[in-house]
């Protein structure tokens, strides 16, 4: 099929009954187990929740659907032959399992493009927001406002059959994935330039429409942004419970409020709004401004030629002062996580000369060792965050504060595809259970 509702249609009852099969054959099967620390210590590595999109390995980084960074660069569909793969493939990937071919990669593109609009209300909802909002709040309250759109609310109000929900559920997550952009982009018009909201242009795919309605119109940039959203839409590893804050380090956050608050039969809008709401916190989505804050302490205080030495010094005095090297490090990965490697590669490819791509490069010789030096730290390899600022700054994409909006667009399409699954599955809602301090030390008395 080369439209993805049909394919998805074909393949949901293969899985309905896999899952089945699973369940009866493996039930009882022990995942793992559960320990008072990993109750009081945020839920790490407790093994409790079905995510299929993304899986996270310790030394190869992610892998979505199975393929990891690298092999999706090469097998999804590209517009140029040595250019960035389509993010539109890569949702037909995530939602089916499947490589697409071109058509069907360009079947989504058109299919996005169909439902792009966004409703004028949303306009009037930012223009009501105080100035200086941030643009994180500013992209929740709009995607707030777009729930007034909801399929899938609708339907369920209308009595729809549960056997059915996915369907009306995919109608809203496809419209949210086509909607973000044009929102995020009116929000980067208003907060940092002149207010004026640019129309999108319909010849163009989903990444290049996007960073056109910004008001980025160099092809270069538009194949770094189709990286960027393949390298950020999918989170690595689940971990359930809302307001726990922390994706960054094993995969937490926007999934987990946004699979948990639709786990409820929440729309897709509202769990989207509120993995969101998670992503906006600061040990979260805020990282990648922080990298580049980072560098640019360094460029005030040393200069952009700063020397290995000079590097060294500036690293030891971040540790001294009690903080954390931003970019580098990872809960789970234990290699430099190849989302850096790729936009190493990009950078080395189209931006050799700039002197901040030299200095990241100089960074990444230098904290490694410092960070083993003092024996605590379980990675020392940089980390996504460590090189997307500089790449963004170079385009001219200099405002960090709204880099977190970029990664919400980038991860509607992983948090919506699970949605669409949750649904197609029947998964039922999520209840993770809780324990009184009381409780534990009763517990554990007890035995
Ligand atoms: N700079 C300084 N110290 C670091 C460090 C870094 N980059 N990374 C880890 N450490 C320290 C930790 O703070 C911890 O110290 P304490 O024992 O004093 O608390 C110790 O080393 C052990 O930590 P860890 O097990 O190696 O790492 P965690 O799983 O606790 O944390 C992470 C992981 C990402 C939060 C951490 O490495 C960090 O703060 N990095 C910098 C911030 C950053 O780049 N975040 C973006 C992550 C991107 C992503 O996950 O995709």
């Amino acid at each position: 099929a080369s439209d993805l509702q049909t394919r998805l249609r074909e393949l949901i009852p293969e899985e309905q009954a896999r899952l089945k099969e699973i369940r009866k054959k493996y039930g009882n099967v022990v995942l793992g187990e559960t320990t008072v620390d990993m109750a009081i210590g945020g839920m790490r590595g407790i093994k409790g929740m079905i995510w299929e999109p993304s899986l996270l390995d310790a030394n190869e980084g992610i892998r979505f659907r199975g393929f990891s960074i690298p092999e999706c660069q090469k097998l999804l569909p590209k517009i140029k032959p040595d250019g960035e793969p389509l993010p539109e493939g890569l949702l037909w990937l995530l939602m089916t399992g499947e490589v697409p071919t071109i058509e069907q990669a360009l079947a989504v593109s058109e299919e996005l493009k169909s439902r792009a609009k966004v409703p004028g209300h949303v306009e009037r909802v930012l223009n009501a927001l105080p100035s200086g909002t941030h643009p994180m709040t500013q992209f929740t309250a709009g995607i707030m406002a777009l729930q007034t759109e909801s399929v899938f609310a609708k339907a369920y109000a209308g009595g729809i059959h549960k056997s059915r929900y996915w369907e009306p559920c995919y109608e809203d997550a496809m419209d949210c994935i086509a909607r973000v952009p044009a929102l995020a982009a009116m929000i980067y018009r208003k907060t940092f330039k002149d207010g004026k909201v640019l129309p999108g242009d319909n010849n163009l795919d989903y990444s290049g429409n996007f960073a056109h309605m910004m008001g980025f119109d160099d092809p270069q940039f538009h194949e770094l942004m189709r990286l960027y959203i393949v390298i950020h839409s999918a989170k690595y590893k689940l971990a359930p419970v809302a307001g726990a804050m922390n994706d960054k380090e094993d995969g937490r956050s926007y999934w987990s409020e946004g699979e948990m608050v639709g786990s409820a039969l929440s729309d897709p809008y509202l769990s989207f709004a509120a993995g969101m709401n998670g992503l906006a916190g600061p040990l979260h989505g805020l990282a990648n401004q922080e990298c580049l804050r980072w560098l640019r302490h360094v460029v005030d205080e040393i200069g952009v030629g700063a020397s290995k030495d000079e590097l060294q010094q500036f690293v030891q005095d971040t540790l001294k002062a009690g903080k954390v090297v931003p970019g580098f490090g990872h809960a789970v990965l234990r290699k430099t996580d190849p989302r850096y490697t790729c936009q190493r590669e990009f950078a080395l490819k189209h931006l050799s000369d700039n002197p901040m791509v030299k200095l990241v490069s100089n960074v990444y010789e230098v904290v490694p060792d410092v960070l083993l030096k003092t024996g605590k730290v379980n990675n020392p390899w940089p980390n996504v965050d460590a090189h997307s600022g500089v790449l963004l700054q170079h385009y001219g994409l200099t405002e960090e504060n709204f880099y977190t909006v970029l990664f919400g667009v980038s991860r509607a399409m992983g948090v919506l595809t699970q949605l669409v699954w949750d649904r197609a599955l029947g998964l039922p809602i999520e209840r993770p259970k809780s324990l009184t301090t009381k409780a534990i030390v009763e517990f554990c008395e007890k035995k």
